[in-house]
């Protein structure tokens, strides 16, 4: 009976209604502590079965990812140009297997991680391999490559200009073994001590910029030296009355002149690009003089700067006077506007660069006399003013830089100023959009006019594989996050594979509404249209828009605080110096071939 008596209240312990009460436990703490050890242990085996294939997935998704890229490097380090399409093809057909695995990790909101995204980029890099591999190939120590004819050429004095160019765009696609390569022949080969009538501004933004930017990215010392022998080697160039640039100066005599066709006035692209490199080589190599020099350049224009701050393309380096010449933000007068902006970006806007901004401002007030709408369609876009005060319904695909320039001034701009710019900044991006989709290539002309009724019509029918547009994508995108700019940058970059690109590099387009080819591959295709179109689809992280500035080649500097410098603006040009306006009746050629003759198509 006892026994009985004992199993019966052991049973009646331990039933169910005893194990939930509180009570139960609350009486005997040991019993708490078991409980509670049980609880925890039976949440981390769920949680664990959960999440364990979630972190093994995103473990194998990185492994995969590093795989491909390994896989990439090693056939295409040695494979020859023939080779690269197929190993292309197979890198394509794993990106997509990679994206469609790590589609299904559901992280797709996540924009940066965003398998599409990260696949473009990749094509973009590709696309990179695909030209430096043919330049590699054909056209080494040249300053381009000519795919049709599989040669290089010089077009910019033999200095290679398609290396210096690509340095900082390999670097930052990790493209190493190529960037090391390019670095040793820039160490060994390049000099500049040659026979050549260089373009000042070209030589400056090509070469100056991409040695800067390298050695910014890297810290080699060895770009520095060579930036600082080129700069010294240009000075002349400002050698005139005014302190105002010539555009063209032998390398080796160091002579400089102005082209006849320009009325031997200096052209305001042409003299007012050069501020951010030599300012940052005064930053970085601590002597003041290639500063003074350019910034004399800004003290000059000052005083002759119009209410609107609009300046004619033509300005005369006597006088320091604009001659005469259209105003336009097209060929010819484009980055001038850019570098005023920039210039105070560069010295992350402090009071010693102040006037840069405030004539930023004023010139975009004047530019809003300029801004007109097509019809039907409402189209908006820049147009030009003649020399004659006329407005002229046109607008390059050059101009197209106008809206990352507008969105790159919201910032410091005041509330109103900044969503009026940005508003523009969309419009005009939409409208450069519009110049590649409206042809029957997908690919934009150079020139483009707008009749009432008609909306645009194309003038100038070649394309040059130029970045302006995708440029302004990559600003918009990092500004409003919107995807419709990554999609726009990566139908034009699908219409470049599509017409430009060859077994042999790329090329531009004679005819955009035939796709017949040109036999020649912009070094700035390199530098700039696939650099910024890498950018439009990677993080906001690389190259981060408030550590560095780019400058009008897309070669990125640091911004560097300009503080305790003497600002002065004012500065004397010699009384006997004459203004020589009888010169302009001389230009007599066209907008589209003076920028191709001046900036070498650039
Ligand atoms: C580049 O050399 C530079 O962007 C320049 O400021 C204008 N155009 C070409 C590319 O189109």
């Amino acid at each position: 009976m006892k026994e009985m008596a004992r199993s019966s209240r052991a049973s009646s312990r331990l039933s169910w209604p005893r194990i939930l009460h509180p009570l139960y436990y609350l009486r005997r703490p040991r019993r708490l502590f078991i409980l509670l050890g049980f609880f925890l242990a039976t949440t981390f085996l769920l949680w664990n079965q959960h999440k364990l294939p979630v972190l093994q997935q995103q473990q194998q998704q990185k492994l995969t990812s590093e795989l491909i890229e390994q896989d990439f490097q090693r056939l295409s380090k040695e494979a020859s140009v023939d080779e690269l399409s197929s190993i292309l093809i197979y890198k394509a057909t794993k990106d997509m297997e990679f994206a469609g695995d790590a589609k299904n990790l559901g992280n797709e909101s996540d924009s940066e991680h965003d398998p599409v995204t990260v696949w473009r980029r990749q094509q973009v890099k590709a696309a990179m391999l695909h030209a430096w591999s043919s330049y590699e190939k054909y056209a080494w120590g040249f300053d381009e490559l000519q795919p049709q004819s599989k040669q290089g050429i010089n077009e910019f004095g033999g200095f290679g200009a398609t290396i210096v160019d690509s340095l900082d765009t390999l670097y930052i696609m990790g493209l190493q073994k190529q960037f090391q390569r390019a670095r040793d022949w820039v160490a060994e080969h390049l000099v500049f001590n040659k026979n050549y009538e260089a373009s000042v501004f070209e030589t400056t933004i090509r070469l100056l910029g991409g040695l800067l930017s390298s050695y910014d990215l890297t810290g080699d010392m060895m770009f520095l030296h060579k930036a600082e022998q080129l700069a010294e080697q240009l000075m002349p160039a400002w050698d005139s009355p005014s302190g105002i640039p010539y555009n063209k100066m032998n390398m080796q005599s160091q002579h400089t002149s102005n082209s006849d066709w320009a009325g031997a006035s200096s052209t305001l692209a042409d003299l007012g690009t050069e501020q951010l490199e030599f300012i940052g080589l005064s930053q970085r190599t601590g002597n003041p003089k290639f500063k003074q020099r350019v910034e004399k350049v800004i003290m000059q224009l000052r005083k002759v700067f119009p209410s609107d701050g609009l300046l004619p393309i033509y300005i005369n380096p006597n006088s320091g006077k604009p001659t005469a010449g259209k105003i336009t933000f097209g060929a010819m007068g484009d980055s001038f506007y850019e570098y005023l902006l920039k210039v105070w970006i560069q010295g992350n806007k402090t009071e010693v660069v102040k006037h840069y901004r405030e004539m930023w401002e004023q010139s975009m007030e004047g530019m809003m006399g300029l801004i007109m709408k097509s019809s039907p369609s409402g189209y908006t876009y820049i147009a030009e003013r003649t020399s004659r005060d006329a407005i002229r319904k046109k607008m390059d695909e050059l101009a197209c830089f106008a809206p990352g320039m507008l969105t790159l001034g919201t910032e410091g701009a005041s509330p109103e100023k900044a969503s009026k710019y940005l508003e523009l900044a969309k419009e005009l991006a939409w409208t450069c959009y519009n110049f590649y989709m409206s042809t029957p290539t997908k690919l934009a002309g150079e020139e483009y006019y707008f009749t009432d009724g008609n909306d645009m019509s194309l003038r100038t029918k070649y394309n040059l594989l130029r970045p302006e547009t995708v440029e302004s994508l990559m600003y918009l995108w990092r500004k409003t996050g919107d995807p419709k700019y990554r999609d726009w940058g990566w139908n034009i970059f699908q219409a470049f594979e599509l017409q430009s690109r060859t077994p042999f590099g790329y090329v531009g387009l004679k005819d955009v509404t035939t796709g017949r080819q040109d036999n020649r591959m912009q070094s700035y295709f390199l530098a700039e249209t696939l650099k910024y179109l890498y950018l439009l689809f990677s993080p906001s992280s690389v190259i981060p828009l408030d550590e560095w500035v780019f400058n009008t080649e897309a070669h990125p500097l640091r911004i560097i605080p300009r503080v305790h410098e003497p600002v002065s603006l004012e500065e004397e040009i010699p009384e006997e110096v004459i203004d020589t306006d009888a010169q302009t009746d001389s230009i007599l050629i066209s907008d589209a071939e003076a920028a191709k003759r001046s900036r070498n198509g650039g």
